[in-house]
C-alpha cells in the first residue's frame, strides 16, 4: 500500500444530464477499471429538500436556483465507491468544478464544458463523504461483501 493511503469511501453521483446523455455505465467502468469497489448504488429524482441538504453550503449563492431546477430536473444515480484514497482520487477521476478547466482524461475534460452541466458530483472531504452517505443511503444499503477482483487487497 503506498505510504499515507487510507482505504476510504467517496460518494459519487451523475446528474441529470449524465444519466440523459447515457454516461452512467461509461462512469462507473471507469471506476471499476481503477480499482474500486462499488458499495451502493441508486437511482431516483431527488426534491429540493434533499439538494438543499447536500448543496448546504451553496444555498446562499446566485447560482443555487438553476442548480436545484437543473438537479431536480430528472433522475440521478447514487453510488458508495470504496477504496485507497477513494475522496481524493475520485475528485482527480472527475477533474475540475469548471469543465473547461479539467484535463482531458478527466470525466469532465472528456465529457463536457458547461459548469452548471457538468455530468458528475464527487464528495471534496472524508467528512464530506460520510455526511453525503449517510443522506442519500440508508446503512443497510451500503454493503459489505468480498471483492477477489479488486486491484488492490483489502
Ligand atoms: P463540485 O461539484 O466540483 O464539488 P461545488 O460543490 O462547488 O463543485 O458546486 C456544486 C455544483 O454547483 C457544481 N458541480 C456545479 O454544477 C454548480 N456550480 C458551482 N459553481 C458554479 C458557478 N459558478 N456557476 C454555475 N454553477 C456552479
Amino acid at each position: 500500500m503506498p505510504k499515507g493511503s487510507i482505504t476510504e469511501r467517496t460518494y459519487i453521483m451523475v446528474k441529470p444530464d449524465g444519466v440523459q446523455r447515457g454516461l452512467v455505465g461509461e462512469i462507473m467502468a471507469r471506476f471499476e477499471k481503477r480499482g474500486y469497489k462499488l458499495i451502493a448504488l441508486k437511482m431516483r429524482t431527488a426534491d429540493e429538500a434533499l439538494l438543499k441538504k447536500h448543496y448546504c453550503d451553496l444555498v446562499e449563492k446566485p447560482f443555487f436556483p438553476s442548480l436545484l431546477s437543473f438537479m431536480t430536473s430528472g433522475p440521478v444515480v447514487s453510488m458508495v465507491w470504496e477504496g485507497l484514497d477513494a475522496v481524493k482520487q475520485g475528485r482527480q477521476m472527475l477533474g475540475e468544478t469548471n469543465p473547461l478547466a479539467s484535463k482531458p482524461g478527466s470525466i469532465r475534460g472528456d465529457f463536457c464544458i458547461d459548469m452548471g452541466k457538468n455530468i458528475c458530483h464527487g464528495s471534496d472531504s472524508v467528512e464530506s463523504a460520510e455526511n453525503e452517505i449517510a443522506l442519500w443511503f440508508t446503512p443497510e444499503e451500503v454493503l459489505k461483501y468480498d471483492q477477489t477482483r479488486a486491484a488492490h487487497i483489502y
